[in-house]
This record gives structure tokens, C-alpha cells and sequence, in this order.
């Protein structure tokens, strides 16, 4: 059983990245479990998804990294004993840390190596976010196995150029993917290091 956290600040297209990637699994045939913990723009709930067709578990309000760790490690306990998915999905609201999410994971007996998280860099609000929230944004993007910048569509190639610079950086040994969760471009690819 595979778990995947996306990591992103608020509005990063975490929700829309987590619809495409519940429809790729099932086309592939595979059981997959979304665990939403967001109040988000989209406003995914737990019966939309379920009308979907997929196993969805929605937490309340509040942080599954801090105050709600208990209620996470419960769902993912019910989501292993009555779902038994090959994959599950995890959406943290965008002011969660992912590496603590992945610890708690980690706790439910969960193998570490099936544990990824996909760290989301909104291009849109890029700049926004290195100067205002940087080490927020830093500690978000750390623990992740790879990085999304997302949203291509919106920015200029300058742009996104600079970013992937800012991030190599940072991050000399991640793989960073510029991609748009709306309209797909290079979604193909992330499906890929996925598989
Ligand atoms: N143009 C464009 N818009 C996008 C893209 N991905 C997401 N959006 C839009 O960005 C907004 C936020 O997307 P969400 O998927 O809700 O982001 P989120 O990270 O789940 O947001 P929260 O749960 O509120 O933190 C929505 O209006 C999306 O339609 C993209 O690749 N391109
Ligand atoms: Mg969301």
C-alpha cells in the first residue's frame, strides 16, 4: 500500500493534482483512498469524491499535522482495515508541515518506503512566497521526494526558469517538474516516477 502527501501552501492546486492522480490510479485498476483535511477553494468534500466512485475519508477542521494527529492515525487504521486500498491519498491543509504528516503516517504502521510526499510550488505566487513565508515555504518543500511547480499555464518561461534556479538551490538532488494540474502538461511524466 502506497501513500502519497501533498505538500503545498494554500491554493497550490493540491486538490486538483489529487483528482487527476485518484483517476489515473483507477484507470490503472488500482483501489484508491483519499483522506482530504482542507477547506479549500475547490471545496472537495468526502461525498463529492465518494460519488466518484472513490473511497473517501474527510477529517474535520483543524491541522492533521498537529491537533488532529490522533484523528489521522485513527482514519488511516479504518482505511487499512476496511478499505485496503493500494493507494492512498493524502491531502493536509496548506498550512500543514508534510514531514510530520509522513511521521504520523509512519506511525500506523505504515513501511516508510511506501511513504512519498510530492511537494507543490504555486509559480503564480512564487516570488509572494520566498519573500514573505520563505522558511515556511522552505520546511514544506524539504521533505519532499520531488517538486511540482505548478501551474505553468499561468507564467512566462522566464519565470518559471527563475524558480526552478531558486529551487535547485535549495534543493540540488530533487526532481522538479513543471507541471499544470489543470490543463496536464506534464502530468504524463509525474505518472511516470510514480508507477
Ligand atoms: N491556471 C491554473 N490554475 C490552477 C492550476 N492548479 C490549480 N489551479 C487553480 O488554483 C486554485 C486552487 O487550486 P486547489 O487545487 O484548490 O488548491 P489547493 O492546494 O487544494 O488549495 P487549498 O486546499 O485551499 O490549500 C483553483 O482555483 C484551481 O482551479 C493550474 O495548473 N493552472
Ligand atoms: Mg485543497
Amino acid at each position: 500500500m502506497y501513500v502519497y502527501i501533498l505538500g503545498g501552501f494554500l491554493g497550490s492546486g493540491k486538490t486538483t493534482l489529487l483528482m487527476k492522480l485518484a483517476s489515473m490510479y483507477s484507470k490503472k485498476g488500482a483501489k484508491v483512498a483519499i483522506l482530504v483535511n482542507e477547506s479549500g477553494e475547490i471545496g472537495v468534500d468526502g461525498a463529492t469524491l465518494r460519488q466518484e466512485g472513490y473511497d473517501a475519508v474527510e477529517l474535520p477542521d483543524g491541522c492533521i499535522c498537529c491537533s488532529l494527529s490522533g484523528t489521522l492515525q485513527s482514519a488511516l487504521k479504518n482505511i487499512k482495515r476496511d478499505i485496503d486500498p493500494d493507494i492512498i491519498i493524502v491531502e493536509p491543509t496548506g498550512l500543514a508541515l508534510p514531514h510530520k504528516v509522513r511521521e504520523l503516517v509512519h506511525y500506523s504502521m505504515i513501511d516508510p518506503e511506501e511513504i512519498h510526499i510530492i511537494g507543490i510550488a504555486d509559480i503564480q505566487r512564487f516570488d509572494d512566497l520566498i519573500k514573505k513565508k520563505e522558511e515556511f515555504f522552505k520546511r514544506q518543500m524539504f521533505a519532499a521526494d520531488f517538486i511540482l511547480i505548478n501551474k505553468s499555464d499561468l507564467a512566462a518561461p522566464e519565470k518559471m526558469d527563475a524558480a526552478i534556479e531558486w529551487l535547485k538551490t535549495e534543493y540540488p538532488d530533487k526532481p522538479m517538474i513543471p507541471v499544470s494540474t489543470k490543463t496536464g502538461e506534464n502530468l504524463d511524466k509525474i505518472y511516470e516516477m510514480m508507477k
